[in-house]
């Protein structure tokens, strides 16, 4: 089971360890919205991975599973916590505030996709050791397709393995690894997954906040994160507006907006706060105390923007910040 932003991350993890153990892959979004990740879509499709294999929300029950994997989460979405006895192992590169009773591997590299193929590429070559003593043959590897599928996921997480943070040892490690079965050139798959996750052209302001989007609840504040890739100035129609019918929409008491965007060779990254309220001010101290380094950049219909100097940090970081603060 992925997690509830459903990105690519999420959905190679989730695709590759079902496929590799015969589960059924469950995303946890409506299936017509997998459209809205276009990087995703278009890389099973290059896997040829059938997304009928997959099962979205209200397509299948996954209570009625005896076991069910975490991966790229290590805390159940409230619509989500009656599954918790069932939960068997989870594989994650959250900050762990898991409190459920099963197998853990939560490591804090950059992309989850690096911990699940570790995971795989060690068990095919266990495969590939029990086949060559029974048979005297064989190189049984990781199949070509998986391996992609959690390259572009290392590559999209990691800038290409460029950015300082997160990017760790463990990442490229593996993405070395991955990257000898998969045999394409990483650089090309990196910049064709880029150009259409960045590529918001074709998106109206409304899918935009749906595309990436997560949610917490702590002390009964209903907080929502939505990631963004491109600059906020640069979204044509009323992004604010709409994010005030989406806020409102789902009951939210707050939404974060969060984008991330090249200037150049240069990431940017942004912090819009919605509605615009009292609580803000208490909540931008509290992020920079961490040290988030917000400081206002413009306005966009009556929404101070900030701009986020702190660019190491995403959703990963700022979301549980927002969560000790109102819980
Ligand atoms: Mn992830």
């Amino acid at each position: 089971m992925c997690n509830q932003a459903a990105d690519l991350d999420s959905i190679a993890c989730c695709v590759s360890l079902a496929v590799s153990l015969d589960a059924a892959p469950f995303v946890p979004i409506p299936r017509e919205e997998l459209h809205l990740r276009r990087e995703a879509e278009w890389l099973l499709g290059e896997c040829g991975v059938d997304t009928a294999s997959l099962a979205f929300s209200g397509e299948l029950d996954p209570s009625e599973s005896d076991q069910i994997i975490l991966v790229d989460h290590n805390v159940l979405p409230p619509e989500y916590e009656y599954l918790a006895p069932k939960i068997t192992e989870i594989i994650d590169h959250h900050k762990d505030e898991c409190k459920l009773a099963a197998a853990k591997t939560i490591v804090q590299t950059g992309s989850c996709a690096t911990l699940v193929g570790k995971r795989l590429l060690e068990s095919h070559a266990q495969d590939c050791t029990a086949l060559a003593h029974t048979q005297g043959q064989g190189q049984h590897t990781l199949p070509k397709n998986l391996a992609t599928l959690l390259l572009g996921a290392i590559l999209i997480d990691t800038r290409c393995l460029a950015q300082r943070r997160p990017t760790t040892e463990l990442d490229r490690s593996v993405a070395a690894q991955l990257a000898a079965i998969a045999g394409c050139d990483s650089k090309a798959l990196y910049a064709e997954l880029w150009r259409l996750k960045s590529d918001l052209s074709v998106f109206t302001p409304g899918e935009l906040l749906r595309k990436d989007y997560k949610e917490i609840t702590a002390s009964r504040v209903k907080c929502g994160f939505c990631a963004i890739y491109g600059a906020l100035e640069s979204i044509s129609g009323n992004l604010m507006e709409e994010a005030q019918v989406f806020r409102t929409g789902r009951q939210l008491d707050h939404l974060v907006l969060m984008s991330a965007y090249y200037e150049g060779e240069e990431l940017r990254k942004e912090l819009a706060l919605i509605p615009h309220c009292s609580w803000n001010q208490e909540a931008l101290a509290y992020l920079n105390t961490k040290g988030t380094q917000l400081e206002p950049k413009s306005i966009i219909e009556g929404i101070q923007v900030y701009n986020q100097k702190n660019t190491d940090w995403s959703r990963k970081q700022i979301l549980p910040f927002i969560k000790e603060l109102i819980g």
